[in-house]
C-alpha cells in the first residue's frame, strides 16, 4: 500500500514535468498503480487507517505525486449533492469549460506541499472532462463546485502546474490597498 513516504514533495522535478499519455488499453502495471493511488486516497479519509499509517487526508492524487510521470489520477470525493466521485482516470482531458470562474474561499492544499499557502486559486466554475476509467470505460463527466476544482487541481499536476502558480489574491489585495 502507498503511504506518505511514497508522496513526492515540492522541489522534485517530476512535479514540474508534463506527464506522458498512458497507452490504452492500460497495462496491468498501470492499472495496478492507479488502483493503489485510489486506495491511498480512500485510506487517507478513514480515520483509523489514516492514524495507523500516518496518512494526511486527501481527496485526490495524481501519478506524478508518486514519482510516476503518466497522465492518470484518482479522486474520492462527495459533491454538494452527496454524490460520490470515486474513480481512477487515465488520460483525463478538459473538453470544455465555463468562462465563469470559481475558487475555494480557504484556498487549496496539496499532499506534495508541507506548508499552508494562503491565496485565491481561480478555477473554471464548470468543466467537462473525458477520460478512461480503471475499468476501461470511456466517460464524459460534467462537473461543478468542489469536484470541478479538485479535478482541475489534479489535471494541473499532469501538466507540471502547482496550485500556488495560479494564486492571484496577493496582487488583488495590493491593488485594493493602492
Ligand atoms: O483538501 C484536502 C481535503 C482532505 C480531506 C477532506 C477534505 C479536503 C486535502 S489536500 C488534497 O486533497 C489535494 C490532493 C493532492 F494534492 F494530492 F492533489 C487535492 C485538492 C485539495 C484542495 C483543493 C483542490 C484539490
Ligand atoms: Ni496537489
Amino acid at each position: 500500500m502507498l503511504t506518505m513516504k511514497d508522496i513526492v514533495r515540492e522541489g522534485h522535478p517530476v512535479l514540474r514535468k508534463v506527464a506522458e499519455e498512458v497507452p490504452l488499453p492500460a497495462s496491468k502495471e498501470d492499472k495496478n498503480t492507479l488502483q493503489k493511488m485510489l486506495d491511498f486516497v480512500k485510506n487517507s479519509q478513514e480515520p483509523d487507517i489514516a492514524e495507523k499509517y500516518q496518512l494526511r487526508p486527501g481527496v485526490g492524487l495524481a501519478a506524478p505525486q508518486i514519482g510516476v510521470s503518466k497522465r492518470m489520477f484518482a479522486v474520492h470525493i462527495t459533491d454538494e449533492q452527496d454524490q460520490l466521485y470515486s474513480l481512477g482516470l487515465f488520460n483525463p482531458k478538459i473538453v470544455s469549460h465555463s468562462i465563469e470562474e470559481n475558487h475555494l474561499e480557504n484556498g487549496e492544499g496539496c499532499l506534495s506541499v508541507d506548508r499552508e499557502i494562503p491565496g485565491i486559486v481561480p478555477r473554471h466554475s464548470r468543466i467537462t472532462v473525458k477520460g478512461t476509467t480503471l475499468e476501461g470505460e470511456e466517460v464524459t463527466l460534467r462537473l461543478r463546485g468542489l469536484v470541478s476544482i479538485v479535478f482541475q487541481h489534479e489535471l494541473d499536476h499532469l501538466n507540471g502546474i502547482m496550485f500556488y502558480d495560479r494564486i492571484t489574491e496577493f496582487e488583488d489585495k495590493l491593488k485594493k490597498d493602492i
